[in-house]
């Protein structure tokens, strides 16, 4: 059976509703190293389900990293400890993404839980269940729940939406479409973005600065550091940039964010793709990928059993030096490169 979104959605709130009558506990669970679009999504829910009298608790893997501390409404996530047994929960749903290995530390809580659902844009492997509400023609996680929490507001005849969730969609939205200029970005998040400044007193000068350009003179030494690394191999048409711990060190930068400077490397001319290699502090290699033309990000990150979109993916490699990593991923990068341009030729 062809998977519907929408009814997904519906069996989804049927299930909120029946919850909210006896105040059962929701989990919402946001992928870990949650962006603006998965906490947006997630505690936008949280915030709509509480008003029907749901209780709601939005568990995390990590703190709100610094670039995301300016959004509104992030101030009760509860950070999982693993050390700690899991919260109870009635339904737990996976936001912004719908596989368990996706929720790090708190796969096993996301299990726990008999009643299991997700809202999700990504693409998926496996047909969704029931209570999947997967749209890859969504610009984003933020898309969809604007779109549940506006059923919400037509059934009940009553407000859902309030300002932190108007700001919080809007900076999923605006990520997650690269301020609405990626293919991604649909007429239905741009007209969800007029009804949220219509209704909603929002400082998009501010959103903005808050999400793009506020930096730190530590941040802007590491993308000059990052980008400094940039080479090329395919005649030009596979980019590669790394960082290391040392040189985050260096510069007492995070490593959170980083997979941004892979967008902005991406517009370099007559690129196909780009790849940004960052080494984690337990070792392991993690890879943001940033496609053009033929080029299936999505496709190209399975093969180290990671996942995204067409034009962004990431993946992670454990078990090789950055140098090999990059070796490795360069040599199959080619490969595919040339298999997928000859696809082109021909059909
Ligand atoms: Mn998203």
């Amino acid at each position: 059976m062809k998977h519907k979104p929408r009814e997904a959605s519906n069996r989804l709130l049927e299930i909120v509703l029946d919850l909210a009558a006896v105040k059962g506990h929701i989990g919402l669970f946001p992928h870990e190293r949650f962006d603006a679009d998965a906490i947006g999504a997630a505690v936008s829910l949280s915030r709509a389900f509480r008003s029907l009298g749901c209780r709601t608790t939005v568990l995390t893997d990590e703190q709100v990293p610094p670039s995301l501390l300016e959004l509104p409404g992030l101030e009760d996530i509860v950070v999982h400890d693993s050390d700690r047994e899991c919260p109870v929960f009635d339904f737990a749903i996976a936001v912004d993404c719908h596989e368990p290995h996706r929720l790090g530390r708190r796969g096993d809580c996301f299990l726990k839980t008999p009643l299991r659902g997700a809202i999700d844009h990504h693409v998926q492997q496996v047909e969704p269940s029931d209570l999947e509400y997967i749209d890859t023609g969504a610009s984003s996680s933020c898309e969809l729940v604007f779109e549940m929490i506006w059923d919400l507001e037509l059934h009940h005849a009553c407000p859902f939406f309030d300002h932190t969730i108007a700001i919080l969609l809007l900076a999923g939205t605006i990520t997650d479409t690269g301020r609405y200029s990626y293919s991604n970005t649909t007429p239905l998040c741009l007209r969800q973005a007029a009804f949220l400044l219509e209704r909603f007193e929002v400082d998009l000068a501010e959103l903005h600065y808050n999400l793009y350009e506020r930096t730190t003179i530590n941040r802007l030494q590491i993308k000059g550091d990052i980008f400094s690394t940039i080479t090329s191999v395919a005649e030009g048409r596979i980019l590669l940039a790394h960082v290391t711990q040392a040189m985050l060190m260096r510069r007492q930068a995070p490593d959170d964010d980083l997979s941004n400077l892979a967008s902005e490397i991406r517009a370099s001319e007559d690129i196909d793709v780009v790849f940004l290699f960052i080494e984690t502090q337990d070792g392991s290699i993690r890879v943001s990928i940033r496609s053009n033309s033929c080029f299936d990000s999505a496709e190209f990150a399975a093969i180290f059993g990671g996942g995204g979109h067409v034009k962004a993916a990431g993946m992670a490699i454990s078990d090789l030096s950055i140098e090999q990593a990059m070796e490795t991923v360069a040599r199959e990068a080619e490969a595919y490169l040339n298999r997928c341009s000859g696809r082109g030729k021909t059909g």
